[in-house]
């Protein structure tokens, strides 16, 4: 281990401050810029004296290691100033300077480093301003310089978008294998004001797709934001990234005075912050980004003395990741749908949109496929006589930006999936490798997954063939696990086995135990490779059957691998149905023949194809539709059957008002569907058809509700917590409310709490309501609280959502938020709620009355100037 990564195990390492303010406060000469304006780095050929003298600063104060100045010099900006072939050079000098530097002050007890600074330069692949290629030679050249200088550690830093930040990375390894040696990358990203790095992708995208590669050894933030703005990604960060963090904040968010940016924070307040950082998040180095001079880490430096890193208790769920937002392998009450139209092979409308180069009508097909459910995509171009390449190119040139979840790269060729994921941000899947053609193949895709941070499907075929019985698939399973974990070095939890399927409709001797050994082969391999994961393309296992035979046959044998442990299947909603549903004579049929339950005189194929001679016969159970309203509704809900559902519902306002008709009947429908999902009955895209009807309803209903025209009586900002999508009780609170006069200013789901505070100081709102229905939203909503606590914010909160109860609320969260906080256990509690905040009737916990607010209400904050190191321009297209 070298000698930086063992001094970070045994104290926290405090960093540099900004270079470039520093730099600018030394108000140089043009030509010591060689009269290019703004190219710091070519100080490093005209004025290494500068250089080393600022470095030499913040060695005197008390840093442990100087950051080179290096943030543009890459080949691709330093063309810019037409000093693209002193790339090199450029580095290399500047790591020598910074080297200089650090010997000056290195002792025995306290070494000092050097770590080479690789900026994100100007031009970004996923906005097509360059390519992966020419981006890799341009930072590899970078980082053979900076190597060849003597740096201590490779920093990929301000990295705004997480395909350059992994083009970088890949650089770096591959500076680092032609000169022979061992370097430590850190890699930063940055978390705009949004909440999201520049191009869109969420914290937890960009742990996940940077976890892939084991050279990286530190994962860390800097710039866009002070460190207020930073703690809850930091959290994040520190909940889920098993390597050490990094943190580098600007000091605060930059204002303009007299026309130049000034940063407000105090060399006191960031010190203060930091400490926060190591004590409460486990953060293991330090450091200052914009507007940070020696003051400042002198202050944080001392601050630092003696203090090693609080452990911290991460880790990252296996996952996959988009450009966009991350995705757990392992589904929590399903399965991890692959969505399968995107598949040349798989759908004929995508095979001719294809054939007719429709880009705008493929990409539709992927966006549908999300809308309704899919939470991974599987992308096939091929296309006998066309141009794979070519086709998978532009269909992810536009895919990656334009579609929210991630890529399973489906091809047998080689260079198609290089290509895709050249393209591709965040950690795709590639679809697949075998043994087929023994092991050269399999290493050839598996050298791709490693360079590109992918995970793997793994078909269980080797060189005699596809295992049929349950002993092979796993001792191929087996095979390949090992190939892959110990020759490729990938982690056995980025394998995903596919013990594949066949159809059972043949009704020879040979195949009729194919489907009870697919499913015991899951269920052996998931025993032995307990970290691997299992997939199907499951609707080979009814080829060659009618339509509505099919559907039973699939659904069934899904449930059943379900059980086995399948964790994921390729499906599309129209070829399932929910299990529940099922007649329960084609339930049992279809059992028989999966697991081969002849006997004398019965055959479970020729049974189950016979249920279905009958023109009319449907595959689920016949359901007759009940005679009163109030049922007929609820069913509609479970069945998500929107067809006539407006005139049920004017039947039953006959009866009900709207609000009874959606408390009383629609939502005690919804609560069956919640049941079914849980206990595996029902899989996720009929919940999906179950909220939309539940949205329908709600739509119809709501002109006919009772409204109180009157001047606002409040203003509310509602959203979703932060990973959780469920907005339907969201929008009932929101009609709810807007019903009787109050403003409801609704951000929608996943909203993380920069945004709900934004929102509150942008429209001065009275309260904020924070809605989540899955348990972990429980948590986020308290590091929520937390982080109002660490801005110094109290807003009236109120809470809702069904994962949440009273006793959660008042004696778990109430403790912990400084200001007052409520649980609304339906949008009726919260009308009353705000009723009663309103009228200062209530009080809070620590007995304040909220009618003198614990918080004044939020001041507007001066409008963010852009980071002074920030490159990038900033109108992208955010979907
Ligand atoms: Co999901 N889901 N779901 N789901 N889903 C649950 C919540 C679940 C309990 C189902 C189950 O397993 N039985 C389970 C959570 C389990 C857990 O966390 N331990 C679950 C899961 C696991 C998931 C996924 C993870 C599944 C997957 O993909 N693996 C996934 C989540 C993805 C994510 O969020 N990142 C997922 C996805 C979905 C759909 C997209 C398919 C869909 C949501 C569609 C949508 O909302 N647009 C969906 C649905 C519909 C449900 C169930 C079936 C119904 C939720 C609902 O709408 N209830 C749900 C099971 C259940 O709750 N029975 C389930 C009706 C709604 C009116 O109630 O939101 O509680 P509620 O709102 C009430 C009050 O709570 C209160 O007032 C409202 C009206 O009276 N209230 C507030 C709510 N917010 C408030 C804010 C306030 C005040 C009051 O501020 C002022």
């Amino acid at each position: 281990m070298s000698l930086f990564l063992k001094t970070l195990q045994q104290r926290v390492l405090v960093l540099d401050g900004a270079m470039g303010t520093t730099l600018h406060a030394l108000d140089l000469d043009l030509s010591d810029y060689n009269n290019l304006e703004n190219c710091c780095e070519v100080l490093n050929l005209t004025r290494p004296d500068a250089i080393q003298g600022i470095h030499e600063q913040f060695l005197a104060i008390g840093s442990d290691a100087v950051m080179t100045n290096t943030f543009g010099g890459s080949r691709m900006v330093l063309d810019d100033f037409d000093l693209g072939d002193r790339a090199l050079e450029i580095n290399e000098k500047a790591a020598r300077c910074a080297r200089a530097a650090c010997d000056k002050f290195a002792t025995k007890d306290k070494p000092r480093f050097v770590i080479g600074s690789m900026g994100p330069g100007t031009k970004l692949v996923t906005l097509g301003q360059t390519t992966w290629d020419k981006m890799l030679a341009s930072y590899t050249e970078q980082a053979q310089g900076l190597i060849a200088g003597g740096v201590d550690a490779l920093l990929v830093e301000t990295c705004q978008d997480i395909l350059q930040t992994k083009c970088a990375t890949v650089a770096c390894i591959d500076a680092m294998k032609k000169a022979n040696v061992e370097v430590p990358i850190i890699c930063s990203f940055t978390v705009e004001t949004t909440g999201t790095m520049l191009v869109g992708t969420e914290t937890l995208a960009a742990i996940v797709a940077l976890d892939a590669y084991p050279e990286v050894k530190i994962i860390g933030m800097n710039c866009a934001t002070g460190p207020q703005e930073m703690s809850e990604h930091v959290r994040v960060l520190a909940q889920n990234s098993t390597r050490p963090i990094l943190i580098q904040p600007n000091a605060g968010l930059p204002e303009l005075v007299d026309g130049k940016p000034h940063f407000p924070l105090s060399p006191a307040e960031m010190a203060k912050w930091l400490v926060e950082f190591v004590e409460v998040d486990g953060v293991a180095m330090v450091g200052g980004c914009c507007g940070t001079t020696p003051e400042h880490l002198k202050m944080v430096a001392e601050a630092m003395k003696g203090r090693t890193a609080k452990v911290r208790d991460a880790r990252l769920e296996p996952s996959c990741s988009s450009l966009y937002q991350a995705v757990n392998f392992r589904q929590d009450n399903a399965l991890l749908s692959v969505g399968e139209r995107t598949n040349a092979n798989g759908s004929r409308k995508f095979k001719e949109l294809l054939a007719n180069n429709d880009l705008d009508g493929m990409v539709q097909v992927a966006r549908n496929q999300v809308k309704q459910g899919s939470h991974v995509l599987d992308i096939c171009t091929a296309y006998v006589g066309r141009d794979e390449v070519a086709d998978m190119t532009g269909l992810l040139k536009r895919t990656v930006g334009e579609v929210t979840v991630p890529l399973m790269i489906d091809s047998t060729e080689t260079p198609v999936i290089e290509a895709a994921l050249k393209l591709a941000g965040g950690k795709c899947i590639i679809n697949s490798i075998n043994l087929e053609d023994g092991e050269e193949k399999l290493d050839r895709i598996c050298e791709l997954a490693r360079r590109h941070g992918s995970a793997l499907v793994a078909l269980t075929i080797d060189e005699e063939g596809m295992a049929k019985t349950a002993d092979r698939k796993v001792e191929i399973a087996q095979r390949i696990h090992d190939r892959v974990t110990q020759h490729h070095g990938i982690r056995a939890s980025d394998l995903i086995f596919d013990a594949l399927t066949f159809t059972l409709a043949t009704g020879s001797e040979d195949d009729r135990k194919l489907g009870l050994e697919t499913i015991e082969g899951i269920r052996r391999i998931k025993e032995a490779m307990p970290d691997c994961h299992a997939i199907l393309g499951l609707s080979n296992v009814s080829f060659g059957l009618k339509p509505p035979v099919r559907k039973v046959l699939n659904s069934v044998f899904l449930h059943h691998a379900r059980e086995a442990g399948l964790d994921s299947a390729i499906i599309h909603a129209t070829g399932i149905l929910p299990y529940y549903k099922i007649d329960e004579k084609q339930k049992k049929t279809a059992e028989d023949l999966i697991f081969d339950r002849r006997e004398e005189g019965y055959d479970p194929l020729m049974e189950l194809i016979g249920l279905f001679d009958d023109a009319d016969s449907t595959a689920t159970a016949k359901v007759e539709k009940p005679s009163n309203v109030e049922e007929r509704l609820k069913l509609r809900i479970i069945e998500g059957d929107r067809v006539g559902l407006d005139a049920d519902l004017t039947e039953a306002m006959t009866t009900y008002t709207p609000l009874d008709i959606v408390n009383d009947i629609l939502l005690d429908g919804m609560k069956t569907v919640g049941d079914l999902f849980g206990a595996g009955q029902m899989q996720l895209p009929f919940v999906l058809q179950s909220a939309e009807t539940m949205k329908a309803a709600v739509g119809f209903l709501e002109p006919f509700m009772d409204r109180t025209d009157s001047e606002s009586k409040g203003k509310v900002i509602l959203a979703t917590v932060r990973g959780d999508v469920h907005d339907i009780g969201k929008n009932l609170v929101d009609i709810i409310l807007s019903n009787n006069g109050y403003t409801i200013v609704n951000l929608g789901i996943k909203q993380p709490i920069s945004a709900i505070i934004n929102a509150w100081q942008e429209h001065q709102a009275d309260a904020i309501g924070m809605s989540g229905l899955l348990v972990k939203s429980t948590v986020v909503m308290k590091e929520n609280l937390e982080v109002l606590n660490e801005r110094g914010f109290a807003p009236t909160v109120i809470l809702g959502g069904a994962a949440l109860t009273r006793g959660y609320v008042e004696n778990d969260l109430t403790p912990v938020y400084e200001g007052p906080l409520h649980y609304a256990k339906d949008a009726f509690d919260g009308l009353n709620l705000m009723n009663r905040i309103m009228a200062g009737e209530l009080t809070t916990s620590s007995g304040a009355s909220t009618a003198a607010p614990v918080a004044a209400k939020p001041q507007v904050e001066v409008d963010i100037a852009t980071p002074a190191h920030s490159t990038i321009a900033r109108d992208v297209p955010i979907p």
